[in-house]
Parts: C-alpha cells; structure tokens; sequence
C-alpha cells in the first residue's frame, strides 16, 4: 500500500500530481482499500481484512487483521463495522472496535462470490458474481445478516429499494 498526497498548490481546475509518501509492506494482494479517520482497511485476497494506521502517511503501520476462508475482495467501514465481500464465503461483518484483534460478527452466505459491496444505512449490497446482487439487513451487526432479497438484474434495484 502506497500513500500519495496532491501538491498543496494544486487547486481543483489544475491537474494533480500525485506525491509519494509513504507504503507498507503487506502479505497477499491488495485488492481493494477504504479509508476511515485515521486507519484504512484493505481487502487483502487470501489474506483477509487488514488494518493499518495512516494517521502519518510517511510512516504507515500495520494493526490488526481478520482471516477465514474464502477471498477478501472489497471492504466498507460503517462505525466499528468492516463489511467484507469475501468471495466464497459471501459477506462477512467483521467488529474493527478492537484495531489489533478484529472479530467477526456474523456473515452470509450468498449463493455465488461476494465480488463487491457498499452499505447504505442499514442495507449491505453485495454484488454476487453472476449476474446477482443481494440486499441485506445488517442493522444489526452482531447478528448474521438478514436477507432482504436479491435480484439478477441490478438495474432494477432502483424499483425496489430506492
Ligand atoms: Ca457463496
């Protein structure tokens, strides 16, 4: 993982230049990462959901992380919440409270792979590989997800969870 800042004379109008720094070395690929305060969490492939603390982008650190089976391909973060788009496995909720010993709250299988994701409110949408995205509860974390319904052709979610 690599941190870049813009020149802080760029203004919106000019083109910006990405600026080296600081990176970190993690295991696995890093397939996708959000930012939150201070921390950001990578959706590491096999090798799960990673933490680190990017409150000083020149030196970035690893904190914690959380493994199971399955492919670690996109992550949100809502509060102490990491939702995880875990491929196999489907979604998995993962309590982040405790930085260096992530636990996870409950997950949901989804038929097929959990690709990609975001969280809406209390509304976890996870893209599903073929052709499927499914809608779930998770307003309540601590507990497995409850299914809400999917659908097999995204362009009609509009219709029914506007
Ligand atoms: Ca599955």
């Amino acid at each position: 993982m690599e941190c870049l800042k813009h020149s802080e004379s760029s203004r919106i109008a000019e083109r910006i230049t990405p600026v080296y720094e600081g990176s970190v070395d993690l295991p696995g690929l890093s397939n996708a990462v959000t930012v939150s305060g201070r921390l950001a969490f990578l959706a590491a492939d096999s090798e799960g959901l990673r933490i680190v603390d990017v409150s000083d982008p020149t030196n970035p650190h690893p904190r914690g992380f959380y493994n199971t089976t399955g492919v670690a391909n996109r992550v949100a973060v809502r509060g102490s919440t990491a939702f995880v788009a875990y491929g196999a496995t489907g979604l998995v909720c993962v309590n982040v409270s405790n930085l260096d010993n992530p636990a996870m709250l409950g997950c949901y299988d989804t038929s097929d792979t959990a690709y990609d994701l975001d969280v809406k409110g209390s509304i976890a949408y996870v893209a599903d590989y073929t052709d499927q995205m499914y809608c779930l509860n998770v307003s309540n974390p601590s507990n497995p997800p409850g299914y809400l319904g999917n659908i097999t052709n995204p362009r009609l979610i509009l219709r029914r969870w506007p």
